[in-house]
C-alpha cells in the first residue's frame, strides 16, 4: 500500500478531524520503517542508524536482522544509505541487530548492536557507512562477561557507545530494572574491554541507553518503564560512570506511540536535536502498529542551570540548518517527504529510487538555484518498461512548472542512462517537486539528478 505522507504533511482540511495531529518532519525517511535510532555526527552531516523494521514480519516480533542509516547536512532532507550491516552475512553468530550505535576513532567507524537481548556485539568499517565488518567472529559482551551478572531479568542490549575528551571510550547497555544498567570502559581499539563491567542504575530504567556531554556535565537518558509511561527520563553526573542524578524527563511518550520508547540527543552545527521513533507511518498505513515504527526528530534546548527543557513535540518540525546545491550530484533517496517510493542498493553505488508509479513524488526541501538559475536538468535513470517523465515543480505538486524530463526504456532496471532536458524559472532558495508520470505500470528508477 502506498502511503501519502505530503498530503498528510500538507494537511488534507476533510479528514484532518479524523487524522492523527499533522506534524512536519514527523516522520522523517517515511518511506520505510526505521526504528531504535542513535547519532553520529560528523563535521557536514548527522548518521541516523537504526534497527530495521522493514524486515520484521508486521506481526511477528522485532526480527531485525540489519543495520538502516541515514544522514542529513541540513536536518530537513535524509538520505537513506540502505542497509550497512547484515548479521546474518557478516557474522556467524548474530541473527539480530537491534538498537545499534555508532562511533568514530582514530578514522574507523565502530558500530555496536544487540543480537536481539542476549548479546551484544561490534562490527568496523573506514566510513560512516561502512563497509562494516565482525572484527571478532563472536560477541563483545555476554552474561558471562565480568561485572554482568548478578541481574535480575536483565536484557542485554541497547549499547551506547561514548568518547570522553580524554580519549577514554565508555560502552553502556543493559535493560528492564533500575539496577540494570551497566557501563564498560573500551579500549583504544573498541573492540576490547578494558577492565571489568561496572554497574550503574536509573530510576524506572526500561531500556534506550545513551550518552552525552555538554559543558562537562555526561547526561544519561534511557526510556522509563511501561509503568512510568515509557518516557525519555536522563540523569547527570560529573563522572562518566557513576555519581548520576535523576534529572526528570527530556521528552513524554510521543504522539501516535502508545508503545516502546527509543531516542537518542545529539548537538548539529551548534543546535540539540532529540531524534526518536514512533509509530506515525503504520498507523496511517493501518497495519499493525507493533513492530513498525518509523523516524521523527524535533530540536530542543537547555535552561541555565544545565537541565533540558522538555522536548515539545511541535507542529512544524525543525528549521532547515542548510540548503541543497542542485548544481551538484544529488542523490535520488535524498528527500524530505515522499509518496510511494522506495529505496533499493544500486548497481553503480549507493541507493536508488525505485517502484515509482504514475502520481508518486518526492520533495526535496530548501533547493538554492542562486540568482543564476538553472537552465538545464540532468537525470541518471533506468527502465525495464515504458519509462515515464520526471516533471519538476516549485513550492508544492501544482506550483511553477519549471520542465519535464522524458524518461524511456533503458533495457533494464539497472541498466542506467543520463537524461537531459531543458528548464526554466528556478531562481533562489525553493523547495522542489520530482513527480513522476507516465503509464499504468512501473515507470523507471532514478539514481540521482542534477541542474545547470
Ligand atoms: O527494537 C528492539 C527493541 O525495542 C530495542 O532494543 C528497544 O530499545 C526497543 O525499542
Amino acid at each position: 500500500m502506498k502511503i501519502n505522507h505530503g498530503l498528510f504533511i500538507l494537511g488534507l482540511a476533510s479528514i484532518a478531524a479524523f487524522a492523527p495531529r499533522l506534524l512536519a518532519d514527523y516522520p522523517i525517511a517515511s518511506h520505510r520503517y526505521l526504528a531504535d535510532p542513535s547519532s553520529l555526527v560528523t563535521k557536514d552531516a548527522v548518521y541516523i542508524y537504526c534497527s530495521n523494521d522493514d524486515e520484521s514480519p508486521v506481526e511477528g516480533g522485532y526480527v531485525i536482522p540489519n543495520i538502516v542509516c541515514v544522514s542529513s547536512a541540513d536536518m530537513k532532507n535524509w538520505t537513506d544509505h540502505g542497509s550497512v550491516f547484515r548479521a546474518s552475512e557478516s557474522t556467524s553468530w548474530a541473527k539480530k541487530t537491534w538498537a545499534p550505535a555508532a562511533i568514530e576513532r582514530d578514522g574507523k567507524f565502530f558500530l555496536y548492536f544487540g543480537n536481539g537481548g542476549a548479546d551484544i556485539g561490534v562490527a568496523v568499517g573506514p566510513g560512516p557507512i561502512g563497509p562494516f565488518t565482525d572484527p571478532l567472529g563472536k560477541c563483545l559482551i555476554n552474561s558471562q562477561t565480568p561485572g554482568v551478572l548478578p541481574a535480575k531479568n536483565m536484557w542485554l542490549f541497547d549499547p551506547a557507545a561514548y568518547l570522553d575528551d580524554d580519549g577514554q571510550a565508555y560502552l553502556y547497555f543493559g535493560g528492564n530494572g533500575d539496577d540494570n544498567v551497566r557501563v564498560v570502559r573500551l579500549k583504544r581499539d573498541m573492540i576490547s574491554l578494558d577492565g571489568e563491567v561496572m554497574k550503574m542504575n536509573a530510576t524506572n530504567f526500561f531500556e534506550a541507553a545513551w550518552v552525552f556531554k555538554r559543558d562537562g556535565v555526561y547526561y544519561f537518558s534511557y526510556s522509563t518503564t511501561p509503568k512510568a509511561r515509557m518516557r525519555i527520563d536522563y540523569q547527570t553526573s560529573d563522572n562518566p560512570t557513576n555519581g548520576f542524578v535523576y534529572r526528570g524527563a527530556v521528552a513524554e511518550q510521543p504522539p501516535i506511540n502508545n508503545n516502546n520508547n527509543h531516542a537518542a540527543q545529539f548537538q548539529f552545527k551548534g543546535r540539540w536535536y532529540h531524534v526518536y521513533h514512533n509509530r506515525s507511518v503504520a498507523k496511517q498505513a493501518g497495519i499493525p502498529t507493533g513492530f513498525r515504527r518509523n523516524l521523527a526528530v524535533e530540536e530542543f534546548s537547555f535552561n541555565g542551570d544545565g537541565s533540558i527543557q522538555k522536548v515539545q513535540y511541535t507542529t512544524n518540525g525543525v528549521v532547515p540548518i542548510g540548503h541543497v546545491n542542485p548544481f551538484v550530484r544529488v542523490e535520488g533517496e535524498t528527500f524530505n517527504a515522499q509518496y510511494g517510493v522506495k529505496t533499493e542498493p544500486c548497481r553503480e553505488g549507493g541507493m536508488n529510487l525505485t517502484q515509482l508509479d504514475n502520481g508518486d513524488w518526492v520533495k526535496v526541501a530548501g533547493v538554492d538555484f542562486g540568482v543564476k538559475g538553472a537552465r538545464k536538468f540532468f537525470a541518471r535513470v533506468a527502465s525495464a518498461e515504458q519509462g515515464g517523465s520526471i516533471e519538476l515543480r516549485l513550492g508544492s505538486l501544482e506550483g511553477k512548472r519549471l520542465g519535464a524530463c522524458k524518461v524511456e526504456n533503458t533495457g533494464g532496471w539497472q541498466q542506467w542512462q543520463g537524461v537531459f532536458c531543458e528548464v526554466s524559472g528556478a531562481t533562489g532558495a525553493q523547495d522542489l517537486y520530482l513527480k513522476f508520470t507516465g503509464g499504468e505500470k512501473p515507470l523507471f528508477n532514478l539514481d540521482y539528478w542534477k541542474f545547470e
